[in-house]
């Protein structure tokens, strides 16, 4: 496979922008080779600098439900750039954003809009804090909220890919008030919550991870947090900026049916353009400025590009009201194929899916938290992630990272993405 500008343009890369990538997972490091610099997307495909074409399951790292460059969605931001892209004013798209996302999500009632995921979970435990007047945070281990200092502590995602759970920079005090526990084990949390009774401000999770791999929730550890909150005052933050109207229209909290405090969005609600949400109780929300006294801002917040696409990019799910149920079909389609695979090839190796978020992890373990997704094979996975590039199959550049299914994946791509599997499962037979 030539990669010879992609290489040419990371070495130039480098010189300028630290590790030639604007976003660590980016650079490939733990799957041991350059990255590719993509030229174009459309559908489920990515074309590379060098001409190579992939079937894409990375989708932008979640964004890309409807796969990439939707014709709808490139023609309304389009339009709506010949009137303008940002005015630091309010506008009609913002307020037709926020009545959709509450119409949408059972537990919002109102919302604020931002610029990324991590801006919104940052602004949400601000938002905690200053309702319960208390500074202390619970997040579990291997679960990544973006890079804010209070959520750098056993963070999920790059952070673990690269095995810095913990980056320097944070100062002792901030990371002092982030508590860790482990993500599906109640006992953990409660253990936490007695020893720092009355000072947990909020619990914020993953509602189904996605950043240390996907892993989903065991039955009744949500429905646990939700009461244990409920019953120690705490906030419980759903972390929804990869499953908000990925794993349905309501996210994971319509799918298990849990009503969280807040609720934190990404990804999807931009189209591809950059966009953060925070929103919950009418109640809570009222305490952020200007209608309380909770301070948070933004220049481009809401600005009429993200939201047009984020709007599109919903109009076009809502119109198809078998939009998850195919998305489901082929996600399975995909989960079987390969499970078929690993069982025929004796590979040790389990995967985890909800909806069309999904995760082969090299392991012959259960992953269900930080320390059993740990027990994967990285060196296994890198090699399996380059076979798969060679079958021309991107797939994330992390063991620990969830792939995704779009709308754009035909039956046909998903057929030749299990048979790429089979191959490349095979190459790393060989190569042990
Ligand atoms: P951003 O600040 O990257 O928009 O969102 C941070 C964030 C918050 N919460 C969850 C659950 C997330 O998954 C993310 C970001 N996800 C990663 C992918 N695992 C972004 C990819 C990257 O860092 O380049």
């Amino acid at each position: 496979m030539n990669t010879k500008t992609s290489n040419s343009l990371f070495e130039r890369a480098k010189q300028s922008i630290p590790g030639g990538v604007n976003s660590p997972v980016r650079a490939f490091k733990s799957v041991g080779r350059n990255p590719l610099f993509i030229a174009k997307a459309a559908g489920a495909k990515l074309w590379d600098v060098d001409g190579n074409e992939y079937i894409d399951y990375v989708g932008t790292w979640g964004p890309a439900i409807l796969g990439h460059a939707h014709p709808r969605v490139i023609e309304a931001i389009r339009k709506v750039a010949m009137d303008g892209t940002s005015f630091g004013a309010p506008t009609e798209l913002e307020v037709k954003m926020a009545e959709l996302i509450c119409r949408l999500v059972p537990s919002v009632e109102m919302v604020r809009m931002v610029n990324s995921g991590t801006e919104a979970t940052m602004s949400a435990i601000r938002l905690a804090r200053a309702l319960t007047g208390r500074e202390k945070i619970i997040k579990c281990e291997g679960c990544y909220h973006g890079h804010g200092d209070s959520f750098l502590i056993k963070a999920g995602s790059g952070a673990m890919t690269f095995g810095v759970p913990d980056s320097p920079g944070v100062p002792s005090a901030i990371a002092r008030l982030t508590l860790t526990a482990r993500f599906n084990s109640i006992e953990s949390v409660k253990e936490i919550v007695d020893q720092n009774k009355h000072e947990i401000a909020a619990i914020i999770v993953e509602p189904v991870v996605g950043n240390m791999g996907c892993v989903p929730p065991v039955d009744g550890f949500l429905e646990n947090l939700r009461s244990l909150c409920t019953k120690e005052g705490i906030i419980l933050i759903f972390d929804e900026v990869m499953t908000g109207f990925r794993l349905a229209l309501g996210g994971a909290q319509e799918r298990y049916n849990i009503q969280p405090d807040l609720t934190t969005f990404g990804k999807i609600i931009g189209g591809g353009l950059p966009v953060g949400a925070y929103g919950g109780r009418g109640d809570i929300m009222q305490i952020v400025a200007p209608s309380g006294p909770m301070y948070q801002a933004g220049t481009l917040s809401g600005n009429p590009l993200a939201m047009t696409a984020g709007f599109e990019t919903l109009s076009v799910i809502l119109e198809d009201e078998k939009f998850y149920q195919k998305l489901e079909k082929k996600s399975q389609a995909l989960e079987v194929g390969f499970a078929e695979n690993v069982r025929s090839l004796g590979i040790p190796a389990t995967s985890n899916r909800i909806g069309s978020m999904s995760t082969l992890f090299f392991t012959s373990s259960n992953v269900r938290d930080y320390q059993s997704a740990l027990t994967s094979d990285t060196k296994r996975y890198a090699a399996y992630f380059n076979a798969m590039l060679e079958e021309g199959i991107y797939l994330a550049p992390s063991q620990f990272e969830a792939g995704f299914v779009s709308s754009a994946h035909t039956d046909e791509m998903i057929e030749k993405t299990i048979r790429a599997n089979r191959k490349a499962l095979e190459r790393t037979l060989r190569a042990e």
